[in-house]
This record gives structure tokens, C-alpha cells and sequence, in this order.
């Protein structure tokens, strides 16, 4: 590389990434054909449209892996219909209510406190300008309460409710949000649509491990870069024709211009990997990983909320009497990377919080195993008890020094 300021960089940032334990649960490591698709000659190309109907010529081998990726997203997830053109999750959510709602309309999602999304009607997002949010609580075990749900339902009235979780621990019962949808709608005189944010989850629900909200929701919005091991992106999908067609529009020409072609192709590949048997195997041991971890630090003592998929939340003011802000930055002291994160019922601001959110998503992609797990729950503990830096730091180098190099992952496609 020529630009050697911007090459020094990135061998720091590789260095960082190879010798710490990444805990953070929205990130995760993809595979080297991953990364080579998006530093693809894809990037350069123009491709306003869709396939077929593009504003530029020489689009043919776009339009092929465009179309592929389209193919394969809805082979992995069972559904009709795929875009897989939005930039970001945001950019998906924010299509996504462009094809559902009209401006001012009611949806009812949950917190960003309790483990929400910006993008699910916080104050500071777009979305909360644009439509009337309301929220349903979680119950007092920092669960889902379909009972409550149910209740806000027919008190709102909403035209949208929304489901799917930044931080949220435990399984989802899609099924049930349906069944309860559909009781509402039988009785009230507003139609309410359903749309899942699958974007912490799509991994798991690629490998099967958890219910398909595509089998319950109108609109599923998803990023692919999570659990599902991808590039940077986001997607969208539904079983719905009428929906397809106004998503297709909302993302361009409404909100997006060119397409990012170079990372479409990078989503054909992570999808063709994910439908790969091994990529279940992972999944499977993301979560059994995470839930090992979990339960070693309540063994411990610790308020941990446990784990029912690829993430949990530490309460650290409970367990430590420190904030997640002072957590987070002890565990970076030590090599082991998380975020402060708020805690269903908190008593500090956004800014300090009263938890920590660690996932195992990126340690499992590079070969943590479960007793690394457990061995990771207990250097956290030692760290915010403040046990002995230097020792703790040789521990983490010595799990490390067994896991794969970032820059050297290649996982097997299923491509047909
Ligand atoms: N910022 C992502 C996360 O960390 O969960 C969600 O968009």
C-alpha cells in the first residue's frame, strides 16, 4: 500500500483484533472472501435500478450476482422475497416503515433501554420524527410479557408492531406475537402489521436454531454482518408481493441511490456460506459458548442474565458497584473488549449504565471453545474485582495465542 499513514493503521487495528478477546455481540470476523469481494472491481460500477431495469449500461454480471444474492438470501431464510440492497440496518428499518406506514402512524416497539433499537422510535432517531412510537415494557424478569403486549396492543392501536432486540437475551416467540396480532386485528378497526428487526439474531435463525420470523412477520429487516458472519449491510425480506414492490421503491429511488454492488456480492457469499451445514456448527457453538460464560459468572455471584442465544447482559453495578462505563474500560485495560450497555430497569444515564452486553459471535468465529468460555467468564470476574492486571493480560494473550488469525478465516459455500 502506498498511503503508509493508512497501512500502519490497519496493521494496529489487525494487531488489536488478533491479540484481544472481541466480546462485543454485534460484531463478529467474516471470511477473507468476504473481504476480498468488497475491495472487488464490483465497487467501481454503477447500478442505479434493479436487475433488468438499471439507469446505466454494462450491468450484466452486476444483475447475475445481484440476482444471486436475492436467490440465496430467500433460499437461507424460506421467504418469497428479498432485497438486498440497504446499506445498514437503519437504512432497512427506515425502508421498511416507508413501504408500511404512512407518516404519523403508530408503532408499538420496545425500549431502546430495555433493549431496543435507535432506529425503534428513540427520541434522537428519525423514526420517532416521523411516526408515533409507543412502547411495550419487558416483565419484571427482564422478559418479554406476551400478556402485556396484548394489553398495549388494543390500548395503542398501533398500524405497526415491532419486534427484534439489540439487547435482549432470551428466545423470541414470533409465533406467539402473530397469534396475538392477529386476535387484535380481529377486533379493532386498525389494521396492525407485524415486522421483525432480526439483525442481532439472523444468524441463528439461518442455522435454524431459534424460530423463522419470516413464517410470522409482513417485513423482516436484518443487517448481515452479525450473527450471520457477513459484509457490513443490510437486507430486507417478506413474503408478501404487494410489499415487495413498495420495499423494492423505498429503497430506491426514495432513500438510496447506487447500490453497493461490491458488498451485494460479499451478502451472496456470506449467504452461501451460511446455508453450509458447518455454518450451524458455529451457530451452535456460539451459543453454547455464550451460555457457558453467562452461568460461570452467575456461579460466581454475579448478575448475569443468562443466555438464550448469542448474547447476555452483566449487571455490574449489582455485582461490582462500578458502572458499565468503568467495566467496559477495565476490560479493554486487560485485552478483552465489550459495551457498556443499559439494563432493563436502569438507574443510570445512557452515558454510564449499570451493565455490560458481551456476546460470542466474533471469539467463536476464531475458535473459542466452551471451556475458553468459562476460563473468559472468570478473567472478567478477577478484572472487575480488580485482581492482578499483568497476570490477568498474559492469561488473555495465552486463550488468544489458540484462536485463528483474523486475516486468514475461509469458511465453506453452499452453492447450489
Ligand atoms: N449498533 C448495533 C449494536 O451494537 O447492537 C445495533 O445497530
Amino acid at each position: 500500500m502506498q498511503d503508509k499513514v493508512i497501512e500502519s493503521y490497519f496493521k494496529k487495528e489487525r494487531d488489536r483484533q488478533n491479540n484481544g478477546i472481541e466480546l462485543i455481540a454485534s460484531e463478529n470476523y467474516p471470511s477473507m472472501d468476504v473481504r476480498e469481494a468488497q475491495a472487488s472491481i464490483f465497487g467501481s460500477k454503477y447500478a442505479e435500478g434493479y436487475s433488468g431495469h438499471r439507469y446505466y449500461g454494462g450491468c450484466e454480471n452486476i444483475d447475475a450476482v445481484e440476482d444471486l444474492a436475492e436467490q440465496r438470501a430467500e433460499r437461507l431464510f424460506d421467504c418469497r422475497y428479498a432485497n438486498v440492497q440497504t446499506h445498514s440496518g437503519s437504512q432497512a428499518n427506515f425502508a421498511a416503515y416507508i413501504a408500511l406506514l404512512e407518516k404519523g402512524d403508530k408503532v408499538l416497539s420496545l425500549f431502546l433501554n430495555d433493549g431496543g433499537h435507535l432506529t425503534h422510535g428513540s427520541p434522537v432517531s428519525f423514526s420517532s420524527h416521523d411516526y408515533s412510537f409507543s412502547h411495550y415494557p419487558l416483565g419484571g424478569d427482564g422478559r418479554l410479557d406476551y400478556k402485556g403486549i396484548e394489553e398495549r396492543l388494543d390500548e395503542v392501536n398501533p398500524n405497526l408492531f415491532l419486534a427484534g432486540y439489540s439487547a435482549y437475551p432470551y428466545e423470541i416467540d414470533f409465533k406467539r406475537m402473530r397469534e396475538i396480532i392477529d386476535k387484535h386485528n380481529s377486533h379493532s378497526s386498525t389494521h396492525c402489521d407485524f415486522m421483525v428487526d432480526m439483525a442481532h439474531i439472523a444468524g441463528i435463525v439461518a442455522a435454524r436454531l431459534c424460530q423463522n420470523p419470516c413464517d410470522y412477520a409482513d417485513i423482516v429487516t436484518s443487517t448481515t454482518h452479525k450473527t450471520l458472519r457477513g459484509p457490513r449491510g443490510g437486507l430486507i425480506l417478506t413474503n408478501r408481493e404487494d410489499l415487495i414492490r413498495k420495499i423494492k421503491s423505498a429503497v430506491f429511488p426514495y432513500s438510496q441511490g447506487g447500490p453497493l454492488e461490491h458488498v451485494i456480492a460479499a451478502k451472496a457469499i456470506c449467504f452461501a456460506e451460511a446455508l453450509h451445514p458447518e455454518f450451524k456448527e458455529y451457530v451452535a457453538r456460539l451459543m453454547e459458548n455464550t451460555k457457558a460464560c453467562a452461568d460461570e459468572l452467575s456461579r460466581l455471584g454475579c448478575d448475569s442474565s443468562g443466555s438464550e442465544n448469542h448474547l447476555f447482559l452483566l449487571n455490574v453495578l449489582s455485582s461490582f458497584g462500578i458502572s458499565g462505563k468503568e467495566a467496559q474500560s477495565k476490560l479493554e485495560e486487560v485485552g478483552i473488549t465489550t459495551n457498556k450497555n443499559m439494563i432493563h430497569g436502569d438507574t443510570l444515564s445512557p452515558a454510564l449504565t449499570s451493565g455490560i452486553r458481551i456476546g460470542f459471535a466474533a471469539s467463536t468465529t476464531r475458535g473459542c471453545t466452551k471451556i475458553d468460555a468459562i476460563k473468559i467468564a472468570r478473567l472478567i470476574y478477577r478484572t472487575l474485582k480488580c485482581e492482578d492486571k499483568e497476570k490477568i493480560k498474559e492469561e488473555v494473550k495465552e486463550i488468544v495465542s489458540r484462536w485463528k488469525d483474523v486475516d486468514t478465516l475461509s469458511f465453506p459455500v453452499l452453492t447450489d
